[in-house]
């Protein structure tokens, strides 16, 4: 299999809702395997990292402002496809364009509070799961249901 990883962070409002266990479970039940999962509160000047993409925009000091105000679920998930499947899973960035059966459009109601990031590329999954985990914290192993996910 062509695996692959992605950053998946659960934001403050998805933590604070309780929706931890509920966003895990979907990942996990589709068939990707977990390899990496702490909880951390980011400074500010860590969330301007992340969203550096997005700095020139009008609503970037808000975003940052708002991933730095409570504990947030870091992860990295590996599977064939996972990155573009898990934005997939997420659904559209604005919930109210997310479709029913997504993790959005099941969970949430306005973008500004849209509770889980998933990174968009190759690039930004490999960039963004150096900035938030260091190599040891990656744990490498055998998942024992693998041949029944992939065949
Ligand atoms: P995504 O999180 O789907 O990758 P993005 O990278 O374009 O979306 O934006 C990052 C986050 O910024 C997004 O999850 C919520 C916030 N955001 C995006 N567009 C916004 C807008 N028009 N108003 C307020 N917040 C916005
Ligand atoms: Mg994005």
């Amino acid at each position: 299999a062509e695996m692959e990883r992605t950053f998946i962070a659960i934001k403050p409002d998805g933590v604070q809702r309780g929706l931890i266990s509920e966003i895990v479970s979907r990942f996990e039940r589709k068939g990707y395997k977990l390899v990496a999962i702490k909880l951390i509160v980011p400074s500010k000047e860590f969330a301007q990292k992340h969203y550096h993409d997005l700095k020139d925009r009008p609503f970037f000091n808000g975003l940052c402002d708002f991933l730095s105000s409570g504990p947030v679920l870091a992860m990295v998930w590996e599977g064939e496809g996972v990155i573009k499947y898990g934005r997939k899973l997420i659904g559209a960035t604005d919930p109210q364009k997310s479709e029913p059966g997504t993790i959005r459009g099941d969970l949430a109601v306005v973008v500004g509070r849209n509770i889980i990031h998933g990174s968009d590329g190759l690039e930004t999954a490999k960039d963004e799961i150096a900035l938030w985990f260091e190599p040891k914290e990656l744990v490498s192993y055998t998942s024992n249901v693998e041949k029944w996910v992939y065949g």
